[in-house]
């Protein structure tokens, strides 16, 4: 298996194997036939929030109210594996489980649990979450969106931006600065002055809505924010959940790019033998394989520090950097191989490619992760 050239599914447990299976067999059949399509379209069904949830991989890693409560690696083989099938699939996954769930599961009151977290584990219930702003990305310290106090209502006005699933989202996350510092608000859309218009014109990750959160005069009870956090703490807790799905995403995509170009290569004939016989393709290949390998590697290694309760943010940033970049680079090398047919969505190589760029950047981009490792390399941090 050239995927699996190292045997790292021997270091799997037969639990997280069967994980892994399930959810392969769902991408199969239910994504892959379908992604490209979906891309081009620009366009996700409706129904597959309920489908991803009855296969139970939406908040899946996190305990109780409906949630499967599985170990942190089988959370991170299920994303490597539905992003193996298209990063957008992968990322209603992360938002929903890692973002907006996290979010009302470490930060919120016992009753927003209970009133939440069972729908959106069924999918049932469709969640987002809204940090960056137009102004104020990799930055979120100078947020704009503010939340101030009524009597015992809040507020709040502001603006989010490049919100994944906002338009199609029943809750949303909302993170605004008040006088105690940054809070979470519990936003249920349809609450007067709260609307969540598409962006379109998107080259990337197509097959996921992307949206703008505006709040004009949102007037919400007391018990809509979240009790248990007031600074940025908050928010950047949840992306360090979502930023470990990516690190074994990155890998899944990589994966499937490195599939697509073995098997394209040793179909191609070019100058009467199949170009996987020619030394220089043979370079790429094993290339390839050697960052599908390392990339797995790794985010099992950091899936098995999460799981001891020892995963720093600073390796999650490691993993993050590294497997993304990896990842982009196979998909390139990848394109290439393919030929003109690379440049086709008949083949899934630059859909991933195109996706990866949106991977790149969210999250934390190469840049910001590059700094969070150099600050702990040299104590010395050089964001400002
Ligand atoms: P700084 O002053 O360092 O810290 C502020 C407070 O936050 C705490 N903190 C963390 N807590 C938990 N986990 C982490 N990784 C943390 N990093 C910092 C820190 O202890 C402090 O707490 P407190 O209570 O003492 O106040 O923060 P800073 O303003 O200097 O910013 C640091 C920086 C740049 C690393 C951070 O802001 C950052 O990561 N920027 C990137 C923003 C980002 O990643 N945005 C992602 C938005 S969500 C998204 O993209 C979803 S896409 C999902 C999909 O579709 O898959
Ligand atoms: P900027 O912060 O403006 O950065 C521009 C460039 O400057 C980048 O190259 C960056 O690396 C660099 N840069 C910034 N600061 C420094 C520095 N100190 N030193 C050196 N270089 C620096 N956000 C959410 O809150 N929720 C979501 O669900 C969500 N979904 C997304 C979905 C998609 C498809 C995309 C593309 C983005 C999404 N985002 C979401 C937003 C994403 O997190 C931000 O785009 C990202 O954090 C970068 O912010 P920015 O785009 O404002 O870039």
């Amino acid at each position: 298996r050239p995927e699996d050239f190292l045997d790292l599914d021997g270091l799997l447990s037969d639990e997280e194997r069967d994980i892994r299976d399930t959810v392969r067999s769902f991408v199969t059949d239910r994504i892959v036939p379908h992604a490209g399509d979906w891309f081009e379209r620009a366009t996700i069904p409706r129904e597959l929030p309920r489908e991803l949830g009855g296969l139970g991989v939406l908040g899946m890693h996190l305990e109780g109210y409906g949630c499967a409560g599985t170990s942190a690696t089988a959370y991170g083989l299920a994303c490597m594996e539905l992003e193996a099938g298209d990063s957008g699939v992968r990322s209603m996954v992360s938002v929903q489980g890692s973002l907006a769930m996290f979010a009302i599961w470490r930060w919120g009151s016992e009753e927003q649990k209970r009133r939440w977290l069972p729908g959106m584990a069924a999918g049932e219930t469709i969640g987002c979450f809204g940090l960056t702003e137009p102004d104020a990305g990799s930055d979120p310290g100078a947020m704009r969106t503010r939340a101030r106090r009524d009597g015992d209502d809040w507020i709040l006005d502001g603006r989010k931006m490049w919100i994944t699933n906002g338009t199609i989202a029943d809750v949303a996350v909302v993170w605004a600065r008040t006088d105690e510092g940054v809070r979470g608000f519990v936003v249920p859309a349809g609450t007067p002055g709260f609307t969540a218009p598409e962006i379109h014109k998107k080259l990337s990750l197509r097959a996921s809505v992307t949206s703008e959160l505006v709040l004009d005069g949102v007037r919400l009870p007391a018990d809509a924010v979240l009790p248990e956090v007031s600074s940025l703490r908050g928010p950047l807790s949840c992306l360090n959940e979502a930023r470990y799905g990516i690190v074994w995403g990155a890998a899944g995509a990589a994966r499937a790019c490195f599939e697509a170009a073995l098997s394209y290569a040793k179909e191609r004939i070019a100058f009467g033998r199949p170009i996987a016989g020619t030394q220089i393709q043979q370079q790429k290949l094993a290339h390839m394989a050697l960052e599908v390998n390392r990339s797995t590697l790794l985010a099992l290694h950091l899936g098995r520090l999460k799981d001891a309760g020892r995963l720093r943010p600073e390796q999650i940033s490691m993993g993050k950097l590294g497997n993304v970049n990896a990842a982009l680079d196979v998909a390139r090398t990848a394109r290439q191989m393919l030929g003109a047919n690379g440049i086709s969505l008949e083949y899934p190589v630059i859909r991933h490619m195109n996706n990866l760029e949106s991977v790149v950047t969210y999250e934390g981009t190469a840049d910001v992760h590059a700094l969070v490792i150099g600050g702990a390399l040299t104590g010395v941090q050089a964001f400002r």
